[in-house]
């Protein structure tokens, strides 16, 4: 057993190779808050998917900052034991702060399997050392700018194309692309910007022959995605609204989607996004890893996640080349069969660059076991 020694926050910024235009906004940089934790044995890595402005979730970077540094690191250090699952546990005294809690779970699960040289594709049960890739498209400026991304994703060997749509840049473009590629894995996700009253245009992408029709709707109305699956034929898939196995289970229950996007930021780590795993599993419910635009470091988490038995569908796991010209770790590749490798080294198996860490990092701060409260 290893004990708490110190937690270190640190806040990097990176530019996108391309501004990432969602619903609800547009995002030229990669953001975010990076946890490096020490223990007795080994030191582990984890990455907040929080981003700065409160949009895609209720989290965001100096909240979670704050979260990390005033409550969750003192549960942490307050343990003899510095393992994961105690901390979880110790964390579970905090209401909601998902991301916050998966970035510090995710570095300290990270340490534990560092010290007994066992990587998290291992932990996990994974059962694939490669994984099949998707990649999603932000809302372009125009139909001719958005058909040409997917050719160049498509030469690039990605097997599941998503499109980010919004009230009045839907159908017509879905459209474009569906007749430019008839056979391709294709997707769509509202990011919850529509209403139930939007209905004729559900009915219009219902007949697109898509993949699935990512969270619709409010994130917080599982009754009115039961309520729209129910006229679709098209598979409804819940991101936003999942923020637990529980959340996972009352949507299944309640016919709001057939298919589960798992985020282990959104849902407060790898251990629950392991039981979100298991729960769709059991109930023959496919499931895929989506993303957060994540560095290397959250990157390495979600390719060991999308390398269990469950994962049956491509994920937003797309090569480092698609955000950064230069990642904090060395790149993940795309092989040219829309492939990635799932690392197998200890832990994570990936580690920030000392060299890109000087460049992107703004801020630090480190607390120790033995800090003053
Ligand atoms: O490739 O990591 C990626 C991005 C995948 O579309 C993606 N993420 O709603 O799922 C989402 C969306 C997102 C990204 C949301 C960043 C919020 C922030």
């Amino acid at each position: 057993m290893s004990r708490p020694r110190a937690l270190e926050l640190l806040r990097v910024e990176l530019p996108l190779v391309r501004p990432f235009r969602t619903s609800f906004g547009e995002v030229t940089h990669k953001r975010c808050v990076l946890v490096r934790v020490e223990t007795d044995e080994a030191e582990g890595w984890g990455e907040c998917v929080a981003d700065e402005r409160p949009d895609f979730s209720g989290e965001f970077n100096e909240g979670a900052w704050l979260a990390i540094r005033d409550f969750l690191a003192p549960a942490w250090f307050e343990e003899e034991d510095a393992g994961v699952a105690t901390a979880e546990r110790a964390f579970a005294g905090v209401r909601g702060n998902q991301m916050a809690k998966a970035a510090v779970l995710d570095a300290i699960l990270d340490a534990e399997l560092a010290a007994s040289d066992t990587s998290l594709a291992a932990w996990l049960g994974a059962e694939r050392d490669r994984v099949v890739c998707g990649v999603s498209i932000g809302i372009a400026s125009s139909t001719e700018a958005l058909l040409e991304q997917v050719n160049d994703y498509l030469a690039a060997g990605y097997r599941r194309i998503k499109l980010k749509i919004e009230p009045g840049l839907d159908v017509e473009r879905v459209r474009a692309v569906r007749a430019a590629h008839p056979d391709i894995l294709l997707s769509v996700d509202a990011n919850a910007a529509y209403r139930p009253e939007d209905i004729d245009t559900f009915r219009a992408i219902d007949d697109l022959g898509l993949l699935m029709i990512e969270q619709p709707l409010h994130h917080e109305d599982l009754v009115r995605h039961a309520e729209l699956q129910a006229l679709l034929a098209t598979d409804l898939c819940l991101d936003e609204s999942i923020r637990s196995a529980a959340d996972a289970a009352a949507a299944l229950e309640l016919g709001a989607c057939r298919i589960v996007n798992i985020k282990q930021g959104r849902v407060g780590g790898v251990p629950e996004a392991r039981r979100v795993h298991d729960l769709c599993r059991e109930r023959d419910t496919p499931v895929w890893c989506g993303g957060m635009l994540e560095t290397g470091i959250g990157r390495a988490v979600n390719l060991a996640l999308a390398a269990m038995p469950g994962f049956t569908l491509p994920g937003d796991t797309s090569a480092s080349a698609r955000y950064f010209a230069d990642d904090l770790t060395e790149p993940f590749d795309l092989a040219p069969d829309g492939t990635m490798a799932v690392p197998t080294g200890p832990g994570i198996g990936v580690r920030p660059r000392p060299d890109r860490l000087r460049d992107c990092v703004s801020r630090r701060e480190l607390i120790s076991a033995g800090d003053k409260k």
